[in-house]
């Protein structure tokens, strides 16, 4: 029998994906820079991601990720990722809390808009019609795995047209958080 040594290796503590087929993005603040109420004159790395998958164009194979979100404020405001649904709304996804302090933030088809706790071993299951957003609440990266099926896809304009009803803050050590003038929550 043949052994084999994995394509890709997760180095779990403190570091990242390693693999030839590990591939990564880097989120820089200013392709981003319209998530937030306030500005920035420099241009910060706000997240990385890496993933891997097979056969992505197999439906039902799976995609594996890392999220890398650093802990920068933009004017007291917490760094997020840009937050999507997916396009596919039978796909959920699985989070699970690596490294750091964070929310997930997370909102339903009409709006309503709450939160999980994120840290290390938190789990979380999103519901294929939920849209997620990562937000570092902490004072050093927040790295969260992810899985979910290759053929999800990535709705980011349903998040421009209707975002998240919150945004939050960190000021003095102490989190904030700020509906959004237009958000009514229904259901939370
Ligand atoms: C993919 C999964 C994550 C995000 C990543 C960046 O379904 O939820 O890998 O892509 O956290 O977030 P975003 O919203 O910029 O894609
Ligand atoms: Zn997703």
């Amino acid at each position: 029998m043949k052994v084999l040594e994995p394509e890709v290796i997760h180095h779990i503590q403190g570091g990242v994906l390693e693999g030839d087929n590990a591939e990564k993005y880097t989120k820089y603040y200013k392709e981003v820079k319209e998530l937030y109420s306030g500005r920035r004159e420099d241009d910060p790395v706000v997240y990385e991601v890496y993933s891997y998958t097979k056969g992505a164009d197999v439906l039902g194979n799976l995609n594996w990720g890392l999220t890398v979100l650093k802990p920068v404020l933009i004017d007291s405001e917490c760094n997020m990722t840009k937050g999507h649904f997916h396009v596919n709304k039978d796909c959920a996804e699985i989070y699970i809390g690596i490294a750091g302090e964070g929310l997930l933030l997370l909102m339903d088809e009409k709006g309503n808009t709450w939160a999980e706790k994120v840290y290390e071993g938190s789990l979380h299951h999103i519901d294929g019609k939920t849209a997620h957003r990562l937000v570092n609440t902490g004072d050093r990266d927040l790295k969260v795995g992810a899985c979910w099926p290759t053929s999800a896809g990535h709705d980011y304009q349903a998040i421009q047209d209707k975002e998240f009803g919150y945004r939050i803050y960190k000021r003095g050590g102490k989190l904030e958080f700020a509906k959004r003038q237009d958000h009514v929550d229904e259901l939370r």
